[in-house]
């Protein structure tokens, strides 16, 4: 590939971060193994190809069947992939050479894939450390027995905690180029939301505006960032299914996003009216959210825990719900018994980046402190992140209020926060549905900055891009 300015200064920003995370681990050496294809239904039918995010975080290469080893001395990196060969020319086509996939990525060594195995067994032989993160795809869980000569059994546990930790550490803190990278899938959101903003009418069907929001990203030569839900049961929070049609009267929550050109997330919600009209309850309902929403947006700054922004949302949801006649008595108590959740049982928001979920394959070490453990308490123990926020954090900030028939009828039947939930003032919400507005902000040094362009969020925004 011809070496603009571009892609040196890219290269650069790769090679600096894969230094930072060497000095950070010091003895041994780092095993970074890249995705192979998935097989769909038979090996040659393959799922769309997605590079680890850790890959991708210390390569920015997105090929797949690569991987990295990265010794102590600074700069000291060989990448081994495949050579190139005739058979992929002729079905796939012409693809990067291994010295034009080190190139980009900034490191000077590139190896036939199959020398790994031999290099690996040197390290071991000369009783070095091999650091290497736990796999959650098999096919890289059984590379990595392989290449290691262990167990399947044995390769989690021996995953590196350090290097986990370190990676977690450098990764949530976000550079410049990478929110630049998350606010520009943001305006690609911004069109998808707009776009089904503008097509939601009675009678149209879920898996139409679905199909648009694809195209969206299809037409930028982009890969959405998870499997959007577009519904109009958005109380069924991760409703996956396109089968529903628009009717009137009905909201229609679109919660999606799209990858970067360097694979960064976006990831937005919002709710809009299929009849191009709030009804005077849905308006309430709305403007509770939203309220939340500004309210928590309002609270970020670093070092305020994510825990208390979460518990800070619940207790407006409580005092505004408390107006509007659905629950009563003390908000903070009511918070603090967990009553809220029966309406929002889900997560303030988590962190974004490569990943939609960023390091989610690294579990709670990412959203949690060392002391803390998650909350046993129903709500709060959905909450993804929860520790003391840092600037350069992005974070999603994702309220909503959803009116679930069936935990309705359970808590109701067991008399549970009867003291706090008006429950005879529920019926009118049977088929009602969920309201969530997501935005995605960065935490700054004094508070904090939505990213991207201003997506429609008021009621009157709202209802504007419904007649566009
Ligand atoms: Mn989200």
């Amino acid at each position: 590939m011809a070496n603009t300015d571009f892609s040196t200064r890219w290269a650069d920003i790769y090679r600096g971060r894969r230094n930072h995370i060497r000095s950070k681990i010091g003895d041994g050496i780092t095993l970074w193994l890249g995705h192979s294809l998935q097989p769909r239904n038979y090996t040659d039918n393959t799922y769309p190809f997605r590079q680890n995010s850790h890959f991708l975080y210390y390569t920015g290469l997105s090929q797949p069947n690569l991987a990295l080893l990265s010794f102590p001395e600074p700069d000291h990196d060989v990448l081994f992939a495949q050579p190139e060969n005739i058979d992929d020319i002729i079905w796939s086509g012409k693809r990067l050479s291994p010295h034009d996939l080190a190139c980009d990525a900034g490191i000077e060594t590139v190896e036939d894939e199959e020398r790994l195995e031999t290099y690996l067994s040197e390290a071991r032989t000369r009783g070095l450390k091999i650091h290497y993160l736990a796999p959650y795809q098999y096919s890289s869980l059984f590379k990595i027995a392989q290449l290691l000569n262990i167990r399947t059994g044995d390769v989690g546990p021996g995953a590196s905690q350090h290097l986990m930790e370190q990676v977690a550490c450098q990764r949530s803190v976000k550079s410049d180029v990478e929110i630049a990278e998350i606010e520009e899938a943001l305006a690609i959101t911004d069109r998808m939301h707009r776009a089904c903003m503008a097509a939601a009418r009675p009678g149209k069907r879920e898996s139409e505006i679905a199909a648009m929001i694809q195209a969206i990203a299809l037409s930028c030569e982009r890969q959405q960032s998870f499997t959007p839900i577009v519904t109009v049961r958005g109380e069924v929070l991760h409703n996956h299914s396109y089968g529903g049609i628009l009717a009137e009267g009905q909201l229609l929550l679109n919660d999606s996003g799209v990858e970067s050109s360097r694979y960064y997330a976006s990831d937005i919600t919002r709710t809009c009216p299929v009849s191009g009209r709030f009804t005077s309850l849905q308006a309430d309902i709305y403007n509770v959210v939203l309220h939340m929403q500004l309210e928590t947006i309002g609270m970020i700054k670093p070092g305020i825990s994510y825990r208390e922004v979460h518990l800070g949302a619940c207790k407006v949801m409580v005092e505004d719900l408390i107006g509007l006649g659905l629950m009563k008595g003390d908000p903070s108590n009511a918070v603090e018994a967990g009553a809220h959740a029966l309406l929002f049982p889900h997560g303030i928001g988590h962190m974004l980046g490569l990943d939609v979920h960023d390091m989610e394959d690294l579990g709670d070490i990412v959203g949690y402190s060392r002391k803390e453990k998650r909350s046993s308490q129903f709500g709060l123990n959905f909450l993804r992140l929860s520790r003391p926020l840092e600037a350069g954090f992005v974070l999603t900030v994702e309220p909503g209020i959803y009116f679930i028939p069936a935990l309705i009828d359970r808590w109701k039947g067991e008399g549970l926060h009867k003291e706090f939930i008006n429950y005879n003032r529920l019926y009118p919400f049977g088929s009602f549905g969920g309201i969530r507005i997501e935005d995605n902000v960065v935490v700054t040094p004094t508070g904090t900055r939505v990213l991207g362009p201003a997506i429609p969020k008021t009621i009157p925004e709202v209802e504007q891009a419904c007649k566009a």
